[in-house]
């Protein structure tokens, strides 16, 4: 937990990265893909539904190794997004837009309606492009699809925005709905339950839709297990329960992740894991690990992990709904970014 409070305190230096060898390539890092390249275009894929079932196409984002979805009901075509990604260069301080155009490509192509972007937590290592994507498909759709997120978001945006600097009224009321534990809501004909998955941030959800749970960062691929613990608000133990929530739903039920970091041994991102695969082959959850032991783990595995690369941009961006912030007098948006620095100082 030390190297991600320190990068987060406003007093404590630190390196960012660890000399520990096991970080100076981290395992979490797409084993294939540069810092800092863009890695062309995302790769998606359709699951083709069964009856009853939504029509699912994942879109893997291979910069920050996260997995956007659009889930759509197959016949009257009704779609929500979840957890899309706007692209940015933290060199040049770029902010463009290839990844969110693929999607609203391809619901264009599709003949979808997006009633709701949905995003599952407040992200610490990817831009969101909520925002982006609300109006350009107001545009292309003549209807403004909602953002929710976790009713919990506004403890998140308080702690960020004072940390950052961020004006109250930039973050409040950036999202159109602010989702309770188990709230069910209408995807068109499609049910949606909001499930709250705590532990990786206190507002973490889960989107339960038909047979499926798009569990943003709580379980990932088998190989890599769970998602960290160490943000502020972020719990073991809460995850833990998370992931037994997941656990306890039917053998069948596909859990869709919010991030893959394929490891060397595997050489493409995996986007849902079913329950009963998870019982026999998640590295942290699997039957027969007892929470002492996963906790243990974890605790291990937070200490090695690296502060995101985008930590302080996508806090004080994800905050904001993904709104740019406001024009300074001199018309500039800025963001701000803490200096590390050493004892000399
Ligand atoms: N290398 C990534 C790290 C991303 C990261 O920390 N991912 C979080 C989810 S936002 C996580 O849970 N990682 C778990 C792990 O790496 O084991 C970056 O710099 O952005
Ligand atoms: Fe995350």
């Amino acid at each position: 937990m030390a190297n991600l409070h320190s990068a987060l305190s406003p007093k404590t230096p630190t390196s960012g990265r660890k000399t520990n060898p096991i970080i100076q390539r981290p395992s979490y890092f797409p084993a294939k893909i540069a810092r800092n390249k863009p890695q062309g275009q995302a790769k998606y894929t359709t699951a083709s539904p069964g009856p009853g079932e939504p029509t699912i196409t994942s879109v893997f984002e291979p910069v920050t190794g996260t997995f956007q979805y659009i889930v759509a009901d197959p016949t009257i075509k009704t779609a929500c997004i979840i957890d899309p990604v706007l692209d940015y260069d933290p060199v040049t301080q770029a902010l463009t837009t290839a990844s969110a155009d693929r999607l609203l490509d391809l619901t264009k192509k599709n003949g979808y309606r997006v009633d709701w972007i949905l995003e599952t937590h407040a992200h610490a290592d990817h831009l969101t492009a909520a925002s982006y994507l609300r109006s350009q498909l107001e545009k292309q759709q003549g209807h403004q699809p909602s953002v929710g997120i976790g009713k919990r978001i506004g403890m998140v945006q308080e702690r960020f925005g004072k940390r950052y600097g961020v004006p109250a009224k930039e973050y409040e009321g950036v999202f159109d709905k602010l989702f309770d534990d188990d709230e069910v809501f209408e995807i068109g004909e499609m049910k949606g339950v909001a499930m709250h998955l705590p532990g990786h941030t206190p507002d973490h959800l889960g989107y339960r839709i038909g047979d499926n749970v798009f569990c943003g960062d709580s379980v990932f691929h088998v190989d890599i297990g769970t998602a960290r613990c160490d943000f502020p608000g972020g719990s073991i133990p809460a995850l833990w329960q998370s992931a037994q929530r997941l656990l306890t739903l039917p053998d069948n039920v596909k859990i869709w992740t919010g991030h893959d970091y394929p490891p060397d041994e595997r050489s493409e991102p995996v986007p849902w894991v079913s329950v009963k695969q998870h019982k026999e082959l998640n590295k942290h959850i699997k039957k027969g690990i007892k929470e002492e032991e996963f906790v243990a783990m974890r605790t291990e595995r937070d200490k090695a992990l690296a502060a995101p690369r985008l930590l302080h941009q996508s806090l004080q961006f994800n905050i904001r709904g993904g709104k740019l912030p406001e024009e300074n007098e001199s018309g500039l948006r800025l963001m701000h970014l803490p200096l590390k620095v050493g004892e000399v100082w």
